[in-house]
C-alpha cells in the first residue's frame, strides 16, 4: 500500500494553506515583532501604518474582543504583547493590507518605544533568579543517597544539548473567512485543530461552536505546529471578524525562525554510580530546561524528559529533578521526541563518561544494564514485552557488533589522520500522551449509497502517512478495496474535541476509533445481508467486497448490499470513540502506568573523522527496530530514516544561536545548517525485530513517528569515540551539537 498522497505530492497537486484558491477581497496579514527581547512598552505608534495606502487595519492587544490569552497548559501567553515584551520577535501588532508587500511596508512604519530591560537567555541563570515556568518536578525510585555507599565507581559531570529548529517546509500559516452569522472558518496549518478552535473562540469572546477549523494537511509539523500554529490562526480569525474580509497570514522563513519556539535546550548535572561489575546502581540528575518566555508545552515536555531519563536501562536508585526555566526567548515547544531525546542524551552522556574513565567501551555498560522483563520503570510501570535484549541479539546476528568494533580499531591502527568511531544507541520510548485525558479519539465514518466510504477523524496528515494508515484500517475492517475509501480533511465540526496529532499516537488513537466505527458498520451490514439472504447472522461474513455465507461467496456484492441497506433505511453512518485503556498516572506521586506500551530499538553508528580538517561523515547506521507487526513497512521505514537523520542533525550540525540580547543569529538557512542528502550516512539499514505487536497498537503496528529520532543521539558518541582515538588525552565532554568546528577543537585539546 503506497502512501495515498505520493502522486499528488510529486506532481505538486497537494494543497497546503497557501495553495487554497483565495476568495475575492482577501487581505493579507503581516506581524510586527518586538525588536527587543525584554522591555516595557512605553508607546506603540501604529499611525504610520494605518495611514498607508492599501492598509485595511492594524490590530493590537486593545482590539481583542475576548481575552488576550492563548496559553495551552497554563494561561501565561498573550496573543499580542500588552505592556511588556518578553522575547525578540514577540507579536506586538498585525498589519492587514490588500497585499503582502503593502503590509510589510506598513510594518516598517510602526514605531515602538520600548524601555529595554536586561534579558535572561540562559536556563541556569533563570533558575538562580527563581524564574520558573512551573514548580520543579522530581522522579525517583529506590534511595539514591544510601546507594552511593554500594558503588565502586562514582562519576559526575555536566551536559548541554542545544535547540533545534523544526524547519517544516510549509511555514506557519492560516487563512480565515466568515461564514454566515459571524461564524469563522479557519484553514490552519496546525497539528491541533481543537486547540486553535478553543484559543480563537477565547480571543474572539465567542463560544467554540462559532469557530470551525479545517485542516487538509501540513507540509511538516514535527511538533512545531502542536501549539504554535495557534497564534497565527487567532490573528487571522480576529482580523477577518473585524474587517469582514477573508484574511491570510503566511510567515516568511526568517520570521518563522525568529518568532517561533524550537526544541528546548537542556543543561544538566549528573552523578552516576556503578558496581564493580558495571551495574548502574544509582543515578542522580538535575535538568535545566530552557523554556522561553511562556509555558507553551514545556511542562509536559519536562515530564517526558523525566519519563525517559533512564532510557532503556534498569537503575534501582534514581532521583531526577527537572526545572522548567523562564527565559527571554521565544517559547520553546514540542519537537519530535518531546523532551525524551534530551533526557536520553544525559543518561547516555553519564554512561559515556563512566566508560571513558573506566576505559571500557560504553556498549559494555549499556548492555549490562538493559531493562529486563518485569523490571519497573522509575515511574512505577512494570516493563512488559521488553525487547531491547532481543534487539541487541538481532543486531549482533545481522551486523556482528564486535566485528564492527574490531574493524574500527584496525582502521585506527592503520591510519593516523583519519579515525573512525563507533557507538551503540539503544532506545525505549513510551507511547501515549502522558496526560491521561488526551488519550482519546473519534472517527466519523459514512458509507455512501454506492458503497464508497468517507472517513473523518481528528488525525492530522503532516507527511507521516497517518491518512494512509487510517484508510488501510477502514479497507481492512470493511473488507473493501482501498480505492473505495476516502479520508476527508480534519474538521472540528465533523470530529470534535480532538487531541493534537502528536506523541506518535495519531494512527493508534484515530485508527482505533476508525476500526471501532467500521466494525459497527460491518456488523450492521451483515445483519442486513442475513435478512436479505434469509441466513443466520453468524454465518455471514464480508470478504473482498462480497457477502460470504458459511465461507462461500454468495450472489450479493458489497455495493448491492449497501444500496439495499439504504433502501431498508439502515443507518450507514457510524462514529467510533476510543480511549486508551489502562493508562493512568498520578502526578502527585509521579507513579502509575502512563504508557500503553513502549517502542524499543537499537542502532550501531560508525563515523569517520578527518583529523586534519575536522570534517566527518557517517559510514553507516545499522538499526534493529521494533515495529510490532508493521501495517505499512514502506511508510514506517520512511519514518525511521527521516527521524534518524533529524536526530543526527540535532546532535551534530544544527546549532540554534542567540546572542546575549536574545536575538536569533541562526535565523536563515545560510546560518542554520540542517542535514542534506550529502550528509546522510553512506549506509542506512534497518531490520525489523519480528514481534507480534501489542493489542494497544493499531492492528498491532507500533507507533513509529518519534522513537527513531533518538538513534541519532548515537552520532554524538560515535564522534567522541573517533576523537578519543586521535587524541587519547581528550577529556570527554558533553556539549551537543558536535559541530565540525567544535570537533576540530576537541581533536587538539589536552595534548
Ligand atoms: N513525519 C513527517 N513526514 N512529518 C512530520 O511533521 N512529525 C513527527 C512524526 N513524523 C512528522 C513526521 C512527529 S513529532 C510526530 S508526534 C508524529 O509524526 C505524529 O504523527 P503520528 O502520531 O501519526 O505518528
Ligand atoms: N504532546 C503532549 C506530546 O501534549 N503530550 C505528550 O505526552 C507528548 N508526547 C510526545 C509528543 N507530543
Ligand atoms: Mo510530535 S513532538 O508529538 O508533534
Amino acid at each position: 500500500m503506497k502512501n495515498i498522497d505520493s502522486i499528488a505530492h510529486v506532481t505538486g497537486k497537494s494543497l497546503y494553506v497557501d495553495d487554497i484558491p483565495v476568495r475575492t477581497g482577501t487581505l493579507y496579514g503581516v506581524v510586527f515583532p518586538s525588536p527587543v527581547a525584554h522591555g516595557m512598552i512605553s508607546s506603540l505608534d501604529v499611525s504610520g501604518a494605518v495611514d498607508m495606502d492599501g492598509v485595511a487595519a492594524v490590530f493590537t492587544a486593545e482590539d481583542i474582543p475576548g481575552e488576550n490569552q492563548i496559553g495551552g497548559i497554563i494561561p501565561d501567553e498573550v496573543l499580542f504583547a500588552d505592556g511588556k515584551v518578553e522575547f525578540n520577535g514577540q507579536p506586538m501588532a498585525l498589519v492587514v493590507a490588500r497585499d503582502e508587500l503593502t503590509a510589510r511596508k506598513a510594518v516598517a512604519a510602526i514605531k515602538a518605544d520600548i524601555e529595554a530591560l536586561e534579558p535572561v537567555t540562559d536556563a541556569r541563570e533563570a533558575c538562580e533568579k527563581g524564574m520558573l515556568l512551573v514548580p520543579p518536578s522530581t522522579f525517583q525510585t529506590g534511595d539514591v543517597e544510601s546507594a552511593w555507599d554500594q558503588c565502586a565507581h562514582i562519576f559526575e559531570g555536566r551536559t548541554e544539548s542545544g535547540g533545534q529548529e523544526h524547519l517544516y517546509i510549509e511555514m506557519q500559516g492560516s487563512y480565515a473567512y466568515l461564514m454566515e452569522n459571524g461564524h469563522v472558518k479557519i484553514r490552519s496549518s496546525t497539528q491541533g485543530p481543537t486547540h486553535v478552535q478553543k484559543a480563537a473562540a477565547n480571543i474572539l469572546g465567542v463560544p467554540m461552536h462559532k469557530v470551525e477549523v479545517d485542516v487538509t494537511r501540513l507540509g511538516g509539523g514535527f511538533g512545531g505546529k502542536e501549539d504554535q500554529a495557534t497564534a497565527y490562526a487567532c490573528m487571522a480569525a480576529l482580523a477577518t471578524t473585524k474587517l469582514e474580509k477573508p484574511v491570510k497570514i503566511i510567515l516568511h522563513r526568517m520570521d518563522d525562525m525568529r518568532m517561533t519556539g524550537k526544541r528546548h535546550p537542556y543543561s544538566a548535572d549528573y552523578v552516576i554510580g556503578l558496581s564493580k561489575d558495571l551495574k548502574i546502581l544509582a543515578y542522580k540528575a538535575t535538568f535545566y530546561q530552557n523554556g522561553g518566555a511562556a509555558a507553551d508545552l514545556s511542562p509536559a515536555i519536562l515530564d517526558r524528559s523525566l519519563f525517559h531519563s533512564t532510557n532503556t536501562y534498569f537503575i534501582p536508585n534514581t532521583q531526577v529533578t527537572a526545572y522548567s526555566c523562564k527565559t527571554h526567548l521565544p517559547p520553546n515547544t514540542a519537537f519530535r521526541g518531546f523532551g525524551g531525546p534530551q533526557g536520553m542524551f544525559i543518561i547516555e552522556s553519564a554512561i559515556a563518561k563512566a566508560a571513558s574513565e573506566l576505559q571500557v567501551p560504553a556498549r559494555k555498560i549499556q548492555r549490562k544494564n538493559f531493562l529486563q522483563e518485569g523490571d519497573h520503570f522509575q515511574y512505577g510501570q512494570v516493563a512488559k514485552n521488553v525487547n531491547i535484549g532481543n534487539c541487541y541479539q538481532r543486531a549482533d546476528d545481522e551486523y556482528q557488533v564486535e566485528r564492527i568494533a574490531r574493524e574500527v580499531d584496525q582502521f585506527n591502527e592503520a591510519n593516523h589522520w583519519k579515525k573512525k568511531g563507533m557507538a551503540l544507541m539503544p532506545i525505549c520510548f513510551g507511547i501515549s500522551f502522558t496526560n491521561k485525558s488526551m488519550n482519546q479519539a473519534r472517527a466519523l465514518v459514512h458509507v455512501y449509497q454506492d458503497g464508497s466510504v468517507g472517513i473523518s477523524t481528528g488525525a492530522i496528515e503532516m507527511g507521516q502517512g497517518v491518512n494512509t494508515k487510517i484508510l488501510q484500517v477502514a479497507a481492512q475492517t470493511l473488507s473493501i478495496s482501498p480505492d473505495k475509501v476516502k479520508v476527508e480533511t480534519t474538521n472540528t465540526t465533523r470530529v470534535s474535541n480532538t487531541s493534537p496529532t502528536a506523541a506518535s499516537s495519531g494512527a493508534d488513537l484515530n485508527g482505533k476509533a476508525t476500526e471501532m466505527a467500521c466494525k459497527q458498520l460491518a456488523k450492521r451490514l451483515r445483519k442486513t445481508a442475513a435478512t436479505l439472504l434469509n441466513e443466520k447472522l453468524g454465518n455471514i461474513s464480508l470478504q473482498d467486497e462480497w457477502v460470504f455465507v458459511n465461507g462461500v461467496k454468495s450472489t450479493l456484492r458489497w455495493a448491492e448490499l449497501v444500496k439495499k441497506a439504504h433502501l431498508e433505511r439502515v443507518c450507514l453512518t457510524e462514529q467510533g470513540h476510543y480511549a486508551t485503556p489502562m493508562v493512568d498516572f498520578d502526578k502527585k506521586t509521579s507513579k502509575g502506568h502512563p504508557f500503553a506500551y513502549h517502542v524499543y530499538g537499537l542502532a550501531v553508528i560508525v563515523t569517520e573523522v578527518d583529523c586534519l580538517r575536522g570534517n566527518y561523515h557517517f559510514d553507516k547506521v545499522l538499526m534493529v527496530h521494533d515495529f510490532g507487526n508493521s501495517m505499512n513497512p514502506d511508510i514506517d521505514m520512511g519514518q525511521v530514516e527521516g527521524a534518524l537523520i533529524q536526530g543526527i542533525g540535532w546532535m551534530t550540525m544544527e546549532e540554534v544561536v542567540y546572542d546575549k540580547e536574545g536575538k536569533l543569529l541562526s535565523n536563515s538557512l545560510s546560518t542554520y545548517k540542517i542535514p542534506d542528502i550529502y550528509s546522510v550516512p553512506k549506509v542506512v539499514k534497518c531490520v525489523p525485530l519480528p514481534t507480534k505487536g501489542p493489542r494497544a497498537a493499531i492492528l498491532r503496528s507500533k507507533a513509529v513517528g518519534e522513537p527513531p529520532l533518538m538513534y541519532g543521539i548515537g552520532a554524538y558518541f560515535a564522534l567522541q569515540d573517533a576523537i578519543k582515538a586521535f587524541n587519547p588525552g581528550y577529556n570527554a565532554d558533553f556539549d551537543a551539537p558536535m559541530t565540525k568546528e567544535k570537533l576540530l577543537m576537541r581533536l587538539y585539546n589536552n595534548q
